[in-house]
């Protein structure tokens, strides 16, 4: 394939004096009047040396452990980023940005680093930069800012626009529609990559010419450039699954065969199927997945013993196989102990991210905490934790519950709550809210300030209204607040999803509580995924054409091997719900 020239729009790399994370309105403004030289410059061909060697630009913001985990998948050894000089001398140069784009200019100003990368991209070195890693090519964004980006492709980052009903982040499964030789995309048209994410790059006439495929979600985004040997993906190809992995491929060698994606039929935004490991210490000891009857996971015999579904690396492992679009591990006695403390379940996020190319989400027991030494740790700390194992997102339970009541009472964000720590870090698109509420019947709606709602079926005592009271520790202990108060205020706090479970639906198999589910759904502009009580492929076409569910959940059918996902999908593909396949 024939490399093609390609010259700056503005190369206008600066190192930063400051430490200050934000641009300030004035810094822009001084920057703005600075001379830069914009470069003109030479293409080399592409390294297809036969190395193994890959360098990787890890700036410490974030976990890249998938992209480290993929690449090491495929057979090849990363060399890390420790100098500009590096980024130079680089045969083939990852970039998987993370965190915010201006932290992320920051420090690639600071190190020096910005101006290795323009000059490694203007002499057409073989790139490939991921998410932030493509944001960062522009020439701002409006992330925090607006915040000077390398300038190497005209255009401006901006955010989706939610008011028209998309749901932001836009996080899942979606098509890109293929607008010119991709190189290493060649093969995808047709399938669904991975995405998730608030800012996009929008096509305009002044980088036209860098686009190799766009995607639709509200807008027509950038979804990949390409010119010559550098490559950019909005998307996450380390975690696209198969079709993830043959685009790395490409990348780190183009002879590459790719693997044939089973369907090509992608068109649009996908509805995810996704398999729950509820995780814990069973009575010898062992970490095991168990599954509850509305939460209670004990078997009802003598022994009483914890219910025992597997191993959950292996049972990862398999579901991954079997398509599922995400696997969620819950911590389920994270709220009594302490996480950095469960070693094991650490060890489960590292062993299954070795071998799982789809998102992983990691609850239970995020919250701050004080050990019998009298160390502290922020729940900032934990997550951090959970995120260097290999989780993509971590799912907060009992600790939103207070930081939402809290909220409510005072109407004060204090910005200490784990969920506004955390999404300020590592941004809202990698907090999960976990709501696990039960249903309270009442005769009359005004019996309580939460809302209610009138039931299709009444309650056992004839009551025609129900409200949704959330609870905390694992269903032990109710909470005066409602699943749609809490679901809003979580939002307002800096939620980027809500796992929406049921305590009286769980384990039951008789179908997705439709009636929470919409009051839900339709109460928060970001994405919220079903979950408890699935137990037929019908359920899932129920809550994803009753409710504006984004996603659906489900734990004991696929663990007792009742129903596998792949039939769900089937299933939902013939009623024409766009799933990935
Ligand atoms: O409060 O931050 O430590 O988080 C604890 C997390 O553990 C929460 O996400 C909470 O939902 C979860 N959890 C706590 N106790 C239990 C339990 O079962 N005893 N499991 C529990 C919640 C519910 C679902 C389940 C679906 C689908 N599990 O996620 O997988 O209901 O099941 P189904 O398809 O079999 O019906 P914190």
């Amino acid at each position: 394939m024939e490399a093609a020239p390609f010259v700056s729009a503005k190369v206008q790399p600066f190192r930063s004096s400051s430490s200050a994370l934000l641009l300030s309105r004035n810094e822009n403004i001084y920057r703005k009047n600075l001379k830069f030289k914009t470069r003109n410059f030479s293409v080399r061909a592409a390294a297809n040396d036969g190395s193994s060697v890959v360098t990787l630009l890890d700036y410490g913001a974030g976990n890249v452990r998938s992209v480290r985990n993929a690449i090491r998948f495929l057979g090849y050894d990363i060399k890390d980023v420790q100098t500009p000089e590096d980024i130079l001398n680089a045969n083939r140069l990852i970039f998987p940005g993370v965190g915010a784009f201006a932290a992320a200019m920051d420090v690639l100003n600071q190190t020096g680093m910005a101006e290795a990368l323009c000059t490694y991209i203007e002499n057409d070195r073989p790139f490939l930069g991921i998410c932030l890693g493509l944001q960062l090519l522009f020439e701002s964004s409006e992330e925090n800012g607006p915040v000077k980006g390398l300038g190497l492709i005209p255009g401006v980052v901006g955010r989706f626009d939610s008011s028209s009903g998309f749901r932001v982040p836009h996080i899942g499964w979606n098509a890109v529609q293929i607008t010119k030789d991709s190189g290493i995309l060649d093969d995808i048209g047709g399938c669904h990559v991975y995405f998730v994410h608030s800012y996009r790059a929008m096509p305009s006439n002044a980088n036209n010419d860098w686009i190799s495929s766009t995607c639709d979600y509200g807008d027509n985004f950038i979804a990949s450039i390409r010119k010559g040997n550098v490559h950019a993906v909005q998307f996450h190809p380390e975690k696209s699954g198969n079709v993830g992995l043959s685009i790395l491929r490409r990348f780190l060698y183009s002879k590459s065969d790719v693997t044939e994606p089973a369907e090509r039929k992608a068109s649009k935004l996908a509805k995810r199927v996704i398999a729950c490991l509820d995780v814990r210490t069973n009575d010898k000891g062992d970490l095991v997945v168990t599954k509850g009857d509305q939460y209670d996971v004990r078997e009802h015999t003598k022994e009483n013993e914890v219910r025992n579904l597997g191993k959950p690396v292996e049972l990862a492992g398999q579901y991954y196989k079997d398509g599922a679009d995400e696997i969620s591990f819950l911590n389920i006695t994270g709220f009594r102990d302490f996480p950095l403390g469960d070693l094991p379940m650490l060890q489960v996020l590292r062993n299954a991210s070795e071998n799982v190319f789809v998102p992983l989400t990691v609850g239970g027991g995020i919250r701050d905490f004080t050990d019998g030494n009298g160390r502290h740790y922020s729940s900032l700390e934990v997550a951090s934790e959970y995120f260097r194992s290999g989780a993509d997102k971590v799912s907060i339970g009992s600790d939103a519950v207070y930081a939402a009541e809290a909220y409510l009472k005072t109407g004060v964000k204090t910005g200490k709550t784990s969920l506004e720590q955390i999404s300020r870090v590592y941004g809202n698109q990698a907090v999960v809210v976990s709501i696990d509420p039960r249903r309270v019947y009442l005769k009359d709606p005004n019996e309580v300030e939460c809302k209610a709602i009138k039931v299709m079926i009444p309650g056992p005592n004839g009551e025609e209204y129900v409200w949704y009271q959330c609870t905390v520790n694992g269903g032990r202990e109710g909470r005066p607040i409602g699943a749609y108060e809490l679901a809003k205020a979580v939002e307002d706090l800096g939620a980027g999803e809500i796992l929406l479970n049921c305590i009286d639906c769980d384990g039951q198999g008789t179908g997705f509580d439709i009636e929470l589910i919409k009051l839900v759904s339709d109460a928060v502009t970001i994405p919220v995924i079903a979950s408890s009580g699935a137990g037929a492929v019908e359920h899932f076409s129920e809550v994803f054409t009753k409710t504006n569910a984004s996603a659906a959940l489900a734990a004991g059918i696929f663990h007792r091997k009742e129903v596998p996902i792949q039939s769900v999908k089937e299933h939902l593909s013939k009623v024409e719900i766009e799933v990935r396949m």
